[in-house]
């Protein structure tokens, strides 16, 4: 819990400024009545709160609501800098262009993407917005680092203001084939807001390697292996940092007794099965929810596997609701678990269990603890942290990790089940494969996976980044 928000009268400024959709911060209702902020769970905020307090940070983002100004605050030792959108702009900016546009566009258009005009000059009216509120903030030479797709004009718009900044750019999801881009009817204007940066970050290397490209191709930009020549003689480079997360920070929470009492106690009320698979995942159609729970369903309903000694459960956090495409999922899915459960279940002991709600991060860690199967199956996923959450979690040293090839994690965590998502019939093999597997192979297999998380944590992460930034926040951060 941390302080109540304070009001500034001048607008308070920074030599560290991380921009993002949202602020660190979700509001919580107290018994009183009244409102407090809560730091939001999540491996960005963990990352940078020591680079950010260190150098005095600034976050710019938006607190959630809509049709409401606020002044700056701090909280738990970070300026706030709180942009306001309207009830139209959450629709056109947020909902519309980057979640109905941008976002399936960029997952290789698992979904259709909506193009609407509106929509854009909503994003480019927003984006100056943030641009300009950090333009105020940002002090003389500042590092700047702008996150994800929903701000892809930010860093043209902050340079054209304020040609002294560092500037940073990471994109949390993938970056689509030139193929696939191009539909885009601004797809020149986005390549041109992204090239404002000095580093634009990606997931992977074919991400990069896709925006080079496109730079070439559309903007004649001359480019070496990494590096693009700016007019004027200004270079950008471009370059993969696959994101993870605070590893010892959740291995330590999967071992805290509390966690390991819970995972047991998660198990009885399961029925004490012989195996446990699990998924946890937004509610997102990226996530290839249907095929995995059609994979399981099949297993059970064919025989293969018996529903005594297995279950699935699936948490599915509420996400984006407002979205057409996101409400359909949900009856789906729904539709989905309740034909096999009908079909194949028996009182009291569903085959699948499905938890449409979020939980505490404690939770979580004993979700992960209590399943012997983790299967992250997604259609396209920038990275997917839930897969390198699993691994961290298991200082057992136990457990299979099920893992799309459309996921980034898949890059790293080669020893993992590989599965191509739309192959149900090999999904079902490797999760049969994944539950049968000799305890030696699961555990030469889990400690591979575990080296290579706990080698490449967030603060690695951060720390690549910043550093070939030529940020001295990174500096300060390690001394
Ligand atoms: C985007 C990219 C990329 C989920 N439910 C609950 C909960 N979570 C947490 C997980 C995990 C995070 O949310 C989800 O991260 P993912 O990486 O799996 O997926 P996206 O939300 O789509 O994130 C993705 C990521 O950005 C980072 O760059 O990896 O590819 O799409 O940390 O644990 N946490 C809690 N309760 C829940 O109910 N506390």
């Amino acid at each position: 819990m941390s302080s109540s928000p304070a009001a500034t009268s001048a607008v308070p400024t920074a030599p560290f400024v991380v921009v993002a959709n949202r602020l660190p911060v979700d509001r919580i209702q107290l018994e009183d009545g009244s409102t407090d902020w809560r730091t939001s769970p999540g491996g960005l905020v963990t990352a940078l709160q020591p680079v950010m307090r260190k150098n005095h940070g600034a976050w710019v983002g938006w607190h959630g609501a809509a049709d409401e100004e606020l002044e700056p605050f701090v909280d738990a030792g970070i300026q706030l800098m709180p942009v306001a959108l309207s009830s139209q702009e959450v629709e056109e900016y947020y909902e519309g262009f980057s979640n109905a546009t941008l976002w399936p566009l960029y997952h290789d258009v698992v979904a259709h993407p909506e193009f609407h005009r509106e929509w854009w000059d909503s994003y480019v009216t927003v984006n100056q917005r943030f641009a300009d509120l950090t333009a105020t903030v940002a002090e003389q030479g500042a590092v700047v680092w702008v996150q994800d797709y929903q701000l892809q004009l930010v860093p043209q718009m902050l340079r054209a203001q304020r040609p002294d900044l560092k500037i940073g750019f990471f994109l949390h999801i993938p970056f689509p084939p030139t193929e696939l881009y191009q539909q885009l009817p601004w797809r020149n204007q986005i390549l041109e807001g992204l090239l404002g940066a000095d580093l634009v970050g990606f997931q992977l290397p074919g991400g990069a390697q896709n925006f080079l490209r496109l730079v070439r191709q559309r903007l004649q930009y001359p480019t070496h292996r990494e590096r693009i020549s700016m007019p004027g003689g200004r270079t950008v480079t471009a370059r993969a940092y696959p994101i993870s997360i605070d590893t010892q920070g959740m291995a330590d929470l999967a071992n805290a007794p509390a966690t390991v009492a819970r995972a047991e106690e998660i198990r009885r009320d399961l029925g004490d099965p012989k195996y446990v698979f699990l998924g946890v995942d937004r509610l997102d159609y990226t996530k290839g929810l249907p095929e995995r729970v059609q994979a399981f369903g099949e297993l059970v309903s064919d025989g293969t596997i018996d529903p005594e000694e297995a279950v699935f459960v699936q948490v599915a956090t509420p996400s984006r609701e407002r979205v057409d495409h996101y409400r359909r999922l949900r009856d789906d899915i729904d539709r989905l678990v309740g034909r096999f459960n009908g079909d194949i279940g028996r009182i009291g002991r569903p085959p699948i269990t499905y938890l449409h709600s979020s939980y505490p991060k404690e939770e979580m860690a004993a979700l992960y603890r209590a399943a012997d199967v983790m299967v992250v199956t997604p259609l396209r996923d920038g990275m997917n942290l839930v897969a390198k959450e699993y691994v961290a979690c298991r200082t057992d040293e136990d457990g299979a990790l099920v893992l799309s090839e459309f996921a980034g994690a898949a890059k790293e965590l080669r020893q993992a089940y590989l599965v191509n998502p739309y192959d149900i019939d090999g999904m079902k093999a490797q999760l049969l494969q994944a539950m049968n597997d000799s305890p030696r192979s699961k555990i030469r297999r889990m400690r591979m996976l575990r080296r290579q998380v706990f080698e490449n944590d967030i603060d690695r992460w951060a720390t690549l980044f910043l550093n070939d930034l030529g940020s001295p926040a990174s500096a300060a951060r390690a001394g």
